[in-house]
């Protein structure tokens, strides 16, 4: 053997955990019937079709590979070459110990043991010769992905005379992206045969941290960067509207210990594959003509550059929409479109002074004070003009929330904020699950109404999410996949999947979940997320039945059980956040699920004549309404709200059972 030890990755504790619901995910994924043929088929040249399954976000090409699957519940070596990500190896040798196998890191390998298995990691250049040996080295779509940013090519095969998963990324990104398909394709302890070759249509794809409220607490944050590198995202940006320090305060340093923290996100976001970017928002009282703003704004971004942070925003949405100082007023003018001059000036200088001044930045972005609508006005026109064509522009669509975004918008959107025949590079600022306008209420339908081809249209999409970190996974989830690849976009699949990953195995637990989204499925009553729809369907069969003189088929009883058990079943989800993050609007879906309960007792005892039972069963049913309707949820700025779930459904079926059996 002819191996040389590199270092072992450290396992946190939430690795284990998503450890744990990658393996529930596979299971959730079997149980439900998500194990399907792939795109493309067949396999290779030995012609052996097998199955693909399923991938999330789903990759340009994934083909059944010949040949056997690659055990990794044995011995394995994890062959990276010097330089390797080490996040990388660190994840693989997590999914090599998830498996039951055991890992030995090596940067090469000449004579393995029998019985043993490899996986090789790293650039495409470092493990060319492992491609070589599975025939792949010429193939056009792996050549075509390892040409891409952020391209990966993973294959199964023999190499070294042992079965063999050969990842090998155009980048560090695209290696890290390879093990996060990897982890999808391990099945009964080894990897299933495959040729996947994928790489991602947009450029920008992440979280935007963006809303009024409570802003999220560390650990949220930790895990919600954690989740989007598995998912493939590869943005952070650091923008809570209620932090004084981006803000209100926006010229204070961070104290020792708040630069302790933002250290800890950067240095996660860093080992997950994602780019921190902090969003400074100087608009509430800056003077943009005013040396000594541009110093303070400078030295804020600096001493973010000193702790690593590559990627910096200064967003001017929500605040005033013409100059505010007299300075201002003096070299500018009034007016909106000289708003767009005096902030054109100050980004421009930012740009020149910060931006290009430090190596390695990225392109600077910012949100206009008019951030929406793709027709133009006279600040926009200016904005268009003056500002520096390098500069990202992030839009929210053609609203502010937008309930569809088109290509055909995005197109003309760019022209507006760029200048005739050099349209400004876009990233959408997608306001979707976000909740900050209406916190009793969660969005939790998959994300609906983008159109596939944005890729061609705009460089990314951030999502804006929930004041609740962990209810907003599913959409993060749904995000990864719409910006990895539109077209292979399936909103109901991708849901259907986040859903599984984060619940676990257990089919109890999974069907919690999915009666607790259904729950809360309306978006502002747009009609491709209509409310409750698996609820209304139990109820609707439930009134037809009564109207019949039927006795009702069980549905609407079987999930009034389930919603009483939320409480108790929540809990058990892989992701244990969700369940806190829910407590509030779980409660009271409990409390509506007694209310069913009760009113199904009462309306069954009114038929037979009890009068007694109908009457006891009608007080049970108020009580519940009651408690379900109880203000519970504590909000940043409006006080103590009431949780809002399958908006008029639960409320509307209690109200007709009480007029059904009026009270004495
Ligand atoms: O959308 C933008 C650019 N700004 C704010 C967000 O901070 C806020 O979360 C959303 C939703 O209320 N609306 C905004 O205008």
């Amino acid at each position: 053997m002819n191996s040389a030890p590199v270092g072992a990755g450290t396992k946190r504790r939430r690795s284990v955990l998503l450890l744990v619901a990658a393996g529930a995910l596979t299971a959730a994924l079997v149980v439900t019937g998500w194990f399907v043929v792939s795109r493309d088929r067949p396999g290779g040249p030995e012609g052996q079709v097998t199955e693909v399954p399923n991938i999330f976000p789903v990759p340009q090409h994934a083909r059944p590979g010949t040949g056997s699957p690659v055990p990794l519940n044995g011995h394995v070596y994890i062959v990276a070459p010097s330089g390797t990500d080490q996040a990388s190896i660190a994840a693989v040798q997590d999914l090599v110990a998830g498996a039951g196998g055991t890992a030995e890191a090596v940067t090469t390998l000449t004579s393995p043991r029998e019985g043993a298995s490899a996986v090789f990691l790293g650039s495409a250049a470092t493990v060319s010769s492992a491609l070589q040996a599975l025939r792949l080295d010429s193939d056009p779509e792996i050549q075509y992905a390892l040409g891409r940013a952020e391209g990966y090519a993973l294959a199964t095969g023999k190499a070294v005379g042992i079965p063999t998963a050969v990842l090998a990324g155009s980048d560090g990104d695209g290696v890290f992206h390879a093990v996060q398909t990897l982890r999808q394709l391990v099945r009964g302890g080894s990897v299933v045969p495959v040729r996947v070759a994928d790489w991602p249509l947009m450029e920008t794809r992440g979280v935007i941290e963006g809303f009024y409220g409570t802003p999220w607490s560390h650990q949220a944050r930790l895990d919600v960067i954690e989740f989007a590198g598995r998912q493939k995202m590869n943005t952070y940006i650091y923008s809570p509207k209620d932090d004084p320090l981006l803000r209100d305060k926006w010229r204070d340093l961070y104290s020792d210990q708040e630069l302790q923290e933002l250290q800890e996100l950067i240095d996660a976001a860093a080992d997950n594959h994602i780019r921190f970017s902090y969003a400074l928002s100087p608009g509430i009282d800056i003077c943009y003509s005013r040396s000594s703003d541009l110093d303070d704004a400078v030295a804020k971004l600096d001493s973010l550059y000193s702790l690593g942070v590559r990627s910096f925003v200064i967003p001017l949405d929500d605040i005033a929409t013409k100059v505010q100082c007299a300075e201002d007023l003096r070299e500018f003018g009034s007016g909106q479109a000289n708003l767009a001059k005096a902030q054109a000036s100050f980004l421009n200088d930012v740009n020149d002074r910060f931006i290009s001044a430090r190596e390695g930045v990225l392109p600077l972005e910012t949100v206009p004070t008019f951030y929406n609508g793709s027709a133009s006005n006279p600040y926009k026109r200016e904005l268009g003009q003056a500002l520096n064509p390098g500069i990202v522009v992030q839009w929210t669509g053609e609203d502010v929330v937008s309930h569809r975004i088109t290509q055909d918008s995005a197109e003309t959107a760019g022209l507006t904020y760029g200048s005739p025949g050099s349209p400004r590079s876009l990233v959408i600022w997608d306001n979707y699950p976000v909740n900050d306008f209406s916190q009793d209420h969660l969005f939790m339908a998959p994300v609906i109404g983008r159109d596939a081809k944005l890729h061609e249209s705009v460089r990314g999409i951030v999502t804006n999410p929930m004041i609740e970190p962990y209810l907003s996974l599913p959409a993060v989830f749904n995000y990864a996949d719409l910006s990895w690849n539109g077209p292979g976009y399936d909103p109901d699949k991708s849901m259907s999947a986040a859903l599984s990953l984060l619940a676990g195995p257990d089919p109890e637990v999974q069907e919690a979940v999915r009666a607790f989204v259904d729950l809360n499925q309306d978006w502002q009553d747009d009609a491709l997320t209509p409310s409750a729809p698996q609820l209304r369907r139990d109820i609707d069969q439930f009134w037809e039945d009564y109207d019949a003189g039927r006795s009702p088929s069980g549905g609407l009883k079987a999930r009034a059980d389930l919603l009483q058990r939320l409480p108790e079943l929540l809990p058990r989800m892989a992701e244990p956040g969700f369940s806190t993050d829910a407590t509030h609007w779980m409660t009271a879906a409990a409390q509506y699920g007694r209310g069913v309960e009760e009113a199904l007792v009462m309306l069954e005892a009114a038929k037979r004549g009890d009068v007694q039972a109908a009457t006891m069963a009608r007080r049970n049913v108020q009580g519940a309404l009651t408690a379900a309707t109880a203000k519970t949820q504590p909000t940043l700025e409006l006080g103590v709200v009431t949780p809002v779930l399958g908006d008029s459904e639960l409320k509307a079926f209690l109200d007709r059972a009480l007029q059904q059996v009026p009270g004495s």
